[in-house]
């Protein structure tokens, strides 16, 4: 069992993830077919706009034409890091950019306004685009952190501070800590 750390009570179940002391204490590593599966809820279910931030810290980057996923409401919205160590958002657009190293800590946010669509890392705007229309609600897949959902592209290294807000952040609270 993976504890939600927020009032909502979305707690995952675990597989291929251990805690190591890291970061803010503890923080979650993923190897192998790892995954953390959350049911589907209504306050994972952000119908307008939304901010999805997390700090991540890979042991490589994804293989050729691979991908890792960090937080995946399959059909909904996700971010990915991608082959070429950008970070990925998806929502109602695809927007990828910035750069992920490899063991080191990175935080990592994708905001979903009603009017656009933001990636940035370390607290730091990578890309911006307009927003191309309305999010999808109600898919009945597994929530997934750290790997895609329903299944696979399984994170390799470690996760943190996973969050959904059910708000897009301005550029000032989108912040490193
Ligand atoms: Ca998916």
């Amino acid at each position: 069992m993976v504890r939600d750390g927020s009032s909502y009570g979305n707690d995952g179940t675990a597989t291929g993830v251990s805690t190591v002391p890291d970061l803010d204490g503890m923080a979650a590593q993923f190897s192998g077919a790892a995954m953390i599966s959350i049911p589907p809820a209504a306050s994972l279910n952000p119908p307008t706009e939304f901010t999805l931030d997390a700090w991540v810290r890979p042991v490589t980057l994804p293989a050729a034409g691979a991908r890792y996923g960090v937080f995946d409401r399959n059909g909904q919205f996700g971010m990915f890091l991608m082959d070429t160590g950008e970070l990925r958002c998806s929502a109602t657009n695809v927007v990828t950019g910035g750069s992920i190293p490899v063991n080191v800590w990175t935080h990592v946010a994708c905001v979903i306004s009603p009017t656009a669509v933001e990636l940035y890392v370390n607290g730091l705007l990578a890309v911006t685009a307009a927003r191309s229309g309305a999010l999808n609600t109600g898919n009945q897949d597994v929530v997934a952190v750290g790997a895609n959902s329903p299944s696979g592209d399984s994170f390799q290294g470690r996760l943190d501070r996973v969050r959904l807000w059910q708000t897009a952040h301005p550029a000032n609270r989108v912040c490193t800590q």
